[in-house]
């Protein structure tokens, strides 16, 4: 019997998805959650709306008001060794990394669909704290095709390619108190 028809997602996820489980080990997890933690964390903004996940930019903020890139605070040297990893862990070169979010989300709150601004390249996003349902979809025709990433704690994703540029992602709100580490590469010019 087929089973086409019976699952609303697709088995496989969009093209250009990477993901591993256990990319951090539960202390340097604790590490990260602390640092973050102990950031000086703001609601994001969307020019006159705020968001209800806090965050804090690092290498590079957008701006929405502007609607531009401006430069933010260096990326501390407390994420480099992590960002480093990430970039092996991506194959790409040191220092790829140049803008980096830290993102803390309180019981409840999520991030709705989008995609990341074109001004970055690929994006890696480590999970701290819970897991979360990180879903993905894109337009076909008049419906829909979506698939679910079911994020662990401690894991690492990256989108490039479809998973990236076609690709709309979001989370629902999250049951318990996450944390993310979102870094991301530029595009030239
Ligand atoms: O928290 C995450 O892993 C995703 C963050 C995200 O999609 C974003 O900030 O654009």
């Amino acid at each position: 019997m087929t089973q086409l028809g019976l699952f609303s997602e697709p088995q496989a996820g969009p093209a250009g998805l990477r993901y591993t489980d256990n990319f951090v080990d539960a202390a340097a997890e604790q590490e990260l959650i602390g640092r973050i933690a102990a950031l000086p964390l703001q609601r994001f903004q969307f020019g006159a709306f705020e968001g209800n996940r806090r965050v804090a930019w690092f290498g590079y903020q957008y701006d929405y008001s502007q609607q531009r890139l401006t430069e933010a605070e260096p990326i501390p040297d407390w994420v480099r060794p992590v960002a480093r990893r990430a970039e092996t862990w991506a194959g790409f070169a040191e220092g790829s990394v140049r803008q980096v979010l830290c993102t803390e989300y309180d019981v409840g709150v999520g991030i709705g669909w989008h995609r990341d601004k074109p001004h970055f390249k690929e994006i890696l996003g480590l999970s701290l704290g819970s897991p979360c349902k990180f879903r993905f979809r894109r337009r076909r025709g008049d419906k829909w095709e979506r698939y679910t990433l079911e994020a662990l704690p401690r894991s690492l994703y990256m989108m490039e390619g479809e998973a990236r540029a076609q690709w709309e992602h979001s989370i629902p709100p999250v049951e318990a108190h996450r944390y993310s580490i979102t870094f991301r590469t530029m595009k030239q010019g």
